[in-house]
């Protein structure tokens, strides 16, 4: 059976430039925004690839409470009790417990492999108009297909108590940020 369950993707971007990454790790350090990933997909499957599997500190992985799915072109790729290697988006997709939400966590390739299956996006948005902050990985979407919602639906579609701001907006390590939830437009 092909996947039938909702597909979300969840990141941490800089806007305008949708910088997700630099040197194989964030390049941002953001507790109150660490936590909100915690939060928002505890109790559900996350998938990832291989490289951001390893950009996980050793302490944090396998991410607890959460079923914890990696996507490598290797077949004989392991990573631990409780981690289940995948060679594929469709068998990764295939491996989600019912009843369980499905959050791709990244990184680009695996978000661009895994976008066609999704009908949301988390995506935090931090401020960076004039371009300070360095990245080589960047996400990519096209802005026509998809709709940015206003902040009760991200509330109402998060579905659980997660502790946001009324505006969705915080400022934290002197960078500003805003978590938002994207729809596909029909
Ligand atoms: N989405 C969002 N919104 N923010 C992110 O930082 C983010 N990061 C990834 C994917 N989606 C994201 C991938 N990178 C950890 C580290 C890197 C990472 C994802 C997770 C991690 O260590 N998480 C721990 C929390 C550790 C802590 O408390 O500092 C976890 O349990 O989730």
């Amino acid at each position: 059976m092909t996947q039938s369950r909702s597909v979300s993707l969840i990141l941490a971007a800089t806007d305008p430039a949708f910088g997700i990454g630099r040197k194989g790790q964030l390049p941002w350090h953001l507790k109150g925004e660490m936590k909100y990933f915690k939060q928002v997909t505890t109790d559900s499957t996350v998938i990832m690839g291989r490289k951001t599997w390893y950009s996980i500190p050793v302490e944090y992985r396998p991410l607890v409470n959460r079923k914890n799915v990696v996507i490598s072109r290797d077949p004989s790729a392991c990573y631990g009790t409780g981690v289940l290697a995948c060679t594929s988006v469709e068998s990764a997709l295939g491996q989600c417990d019912k009843n369980k939400s499905i959050f791709v966590i990244g990184g680009a390739e695996i978000y661009k492999a895994c976008l066609p299956y999704a009908d949301k996006m988390f995506i935090t948005l931090i401020k960076d108009e004039s371009n300070k902050i360095k990245c080589d990985t960047f996400f990519r979407f096209n802005q026509n297909e998809w709709q940015m919602q206003p902040s009760e639906r991200l509330k109402e579609a998060l579905g659980k108590d997660v502790d946001i701001p009324d505006n969705c907006s915080v400022t934290e390590d002197g960078l500003e940020y805003t978590f938002t939830l994207w729809e596909r437009r029909n």
